[in-house]
């Protein structure tokens, strides 16, 4: 591209800002420039928080941060507000701002945003493969000189463009101040702007860009969430300073017929359009390719719930019958059983011939012999299983389809199709889908959803143990189940909505084209997931093991049996041995599933206990690592009250369950 006619006044960068719509490839490009994998997936909200890598820029060394994805600098959800406090706080020097090339006009609304902040920044035209296939031709030079900013056009999958990129950050300039607002509303943000106090003014201006009008223009779009970002950057706020701005809002606002915030946003679209419609050309007939026609079929009824229902078996079939039965069975019983088990146990007798550590690692609550080939034999092919599928999922954008098909479902529980997307991120971690309900519009419908994860949503390592004790049992067992699971979500989801207040907020979610997945994309991001699985699974089996191995050895584990007996043995028709799971399912839920699922491999459990087994690991508390996510995301006291109904409901619902079948009300 011509960036002739630009100024060559370098910025010294220190830290630059990926900034930009939902799913436009921020994150591939943020890998690109750092060489650090962060989350890739083809749905909007993949990045919920902030990541940071490294990059050189002109021999300087640079901080590069990857945010979420944004409608707009004037946030709506919690994702959004993390990206505009970065720009607040942290006042980067400079902004690459991706867009996607097919949906130019998005994408400078917030170009448009950014020129009123006066931040030095680069637009980068993603996705130009995807655009030239829809014969979208785009303008780049014209576009460069109407905005006053380097552009460059890329396709970030492939790498092209990226060298361009990087020559240009340092040419990376202010946009020109392109639109114009009502002189009224102009007037608006001087009113508020002189209201401020001097200290913020100073503050906030003193850098490259103005952002004590930014703060005006959120304070009279009433986002009270500004305060607590204006908190972390001014540690003490008179309270007269905050009446003052306050009251000046009041005043201001009572003289517009409509919102401000609405007024400046279609003068944005407006100046957003009238750019995109100057440089965008549209050559050739769009043909619906093999992709799309695939990506509408999905999301009618209509052969939309087959093709649903065709992938759920799919993965019935890799994830429970391959992985959690051939695979695991080669594991366990091969390398584990035959192997490494008899071969560490040697070698543990010969170099310690103390008993008690000898028990404490290779015992029947040996550190290797159960801790570890419970995380390795187990639950490691399991989850990689799960892992593979699911990113096939995420990528190809079968999943956001997923959440239009589910959307009118959702809607018993006050919930939105949106809340599709963290529920099944559950599948794969509880603990990460907690943190993906940022992307969720109300606090209602956090707190719903943070429930519901921790009640209902097994993760795939427990999905995986539970699906092997399943096998070979009658499908009565597994219909069960699943009608409990599934009945007791909405029903408790129903009762959630009725209870907590506030309202449901309407379904707006962009649908991204079907794509081939990428392999390398993939494998990266399987990779990624099964290390920080194995951080986070492993050293809590080890502990789990370890407390049993100290409780069997003092003799508290006989005394919890003893006093677990009424509820384990006779409320809920289980073993004795099955308090020992529950111990366990404390630090995490999979692992508990794992002790049911090897009771039930060696034929220690009848088909009702298997199932109230099911059913009550299915519904207990996820892990400890989710209930401190959860404790972070909402807080101590809803924390506390999820958990407290969760765990009382899980063993009345087992314990009701068991009294049917045991009086044949239920048969199996
Ligand atoms: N065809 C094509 N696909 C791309 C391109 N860049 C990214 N993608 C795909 O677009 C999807 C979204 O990429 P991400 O990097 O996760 O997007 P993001 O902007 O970080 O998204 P959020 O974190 O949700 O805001 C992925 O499936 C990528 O493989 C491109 O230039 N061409
Ligand atoms: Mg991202």
């Amino acid at each position: 591209m011509n960036i002739a006619n630009l100024s060559t006044n370098a910025v010294k960068t220190g830290k630059i800002a990926l900034v930009g719509n939902p799913n436009v490839g921020k994150s591939v490009i943020f890998g690109f420039l750092t060489g650090r994998y962060v989350t890739v997936s083809n749905f909007p909200g993949t990045t919920v928080d902030v990541s940071r890598g490294q990059l050189w820029s002109g021999g300087q060394k640079c901080e590069l941060v990857d945010t979420p994805g944004i409608l707009s600098l004037y946030p709506r959800s919690e994702d959004e507000r993390v990206t505009r406090d970065l720009l607040l706080r942290e006042a980067p020097d400079l902004v690459i701002q991706v867009t996607d090339a097919k949906n130019l006009k998005r994408g400078l609304l917030i170009t448009m945003e950014l020129a009123d902040l006066h931040i030095p920044m680069i637009l980068v035209l993603n996705m130009s493969d995807e655009a030239r296939e829809r014969g979208i031709e785009i303008d780049t030079n014209r576009l460069a000189s109407t905005l006053g900013i380097p552009v460059v056009e890329t396709v970030a999958v492939t790498g092209e463009g990226m060298a361009e990129l990087r020559r240009l950050l340092p040419l990376a300039k202010a946009p020109l101040a392109s639109v114009r607002y009502l002189r009224e509303v102009e007037a608006a943000f001087d009113r508020i702007q002189t209201q401020m106090p001097e200290a913020w003014q100073k503050n906030l201006d003193s850098k490259l860009y103005a952002k004590s009008r930014f703060v005006a223009e959120t304070l009279l779009a009433n986002d009270e969430s500004i305060w607590h970002t204006l908190e972390r950057i001014f540690p003490v706020i008179e309270e007269n300073s905050r009446l003052k701005a306050q009251t000046a809002v009041h005043a201001v606002l009572k003289d517009f017929l409509r919102p401000i915030h609405i007024l400046t946003l279609n003068s944005r679209q407006q100046r957003a359009i009238e750019i995109s419609g100057e440089i965008t050309q549209i050559t050739g007939k769009l043909k619906s390719s093999w992709a799309q026609k695939l990506g509408a079929w999905s999301m009618r009824p209509w052969p939309g719930y087959l093709i649903m229902s065709g992938i759920l078996y799919l993965m019935y079939e890799f994830v429970g019958v391959f992985a959690a039965q051939t695979l695991v069975k080669i594991l366990e019983d091969g390398l584990f059983g035959k192997i490494l088990n008899p071969a560490v146990t040697k070698i543990v007798e010969l170099l310690l011939p103390v008993p008690f550590l000898q028990e404490m690692i290779v015992g029947p609550y040996g550190l290797f012999t159960m801790a570890l080939t419970y995380a390795l034999a187990l639950i490691f092919p399991i989850v990689s299983a799960f892992f593979l599928f699911f990113g096939l999922m995420e990528d190809s954008g079968m999943l956001p389809r997923l959440a239009v098909m589910l959307d009118r479902m959702f809607r018993v529980m006050g919930l939105n199709g949106k809340a599709v997307l963290p529920m099944i991120l559950g599948l794969g971690c509880d603990t990460m889908a907690t943190l993906t309900t940022r992307v969720l519009d109300s606090k209602k419908e956090k707190i719903i959803v943070a429930l519901l994860l921790t009640l209902s949503v097994p993760c795939s390592a427990q999905l995986g143990a539970m699906l092997g004790m399943i096998a070979g049992l009658s499908w009565k067992v597994f219909a069960l189940w699943i009608t409990v699971v599934i009945s007791t979500m909405f029903a408790v989801g129903y009762g959630a909505s009725k209870f907590i207040p506030g309202a449901r907020s309407p379904f707006l979610m962009e649908i991204p084209p079907i794509r081939i997945p990428q392999i390398s994309n993939i494998l990266k991001k399987v990779r990624a997931r099964l290390v920080w699985y194995l951080k986070e699974a492993v050293p809590m089996f080890l502990l789990g093991t370890f407390l049993l191995f100290i409780s069997d050895k003092i003799g508290l584990l006989g005394i919890i049996k003893t006093i677990a007996n009424p509820l384990v043995v006779h409320f809920l028709g289980l073993t004795e041995k099955s308090t020992e799971a529950f111990i366990i399912g404390f630090l995490r839920r999979d692992y508990g599933a794992a002790g049911f699922f090897v009771q039930a491999q060696n034929g220690f459990l009848n088909p009702r206990q298997v199932t109230v087994a099911l059913i009550v690991i299915t519904l207990f508390m996820p892990c400890i690592a989710q209930f401190f996510v959860t404790i972070k995301e909402r807080g101590l006291k809803t924390t506390l009250a999820i958990a407290g109904f969760v765990m009382t409901f899980s063993i009345a619902v087992g314990g009701l369950v068991n009294w049917l079948l045991k009086t044949d009300l239920i048969q199996l």
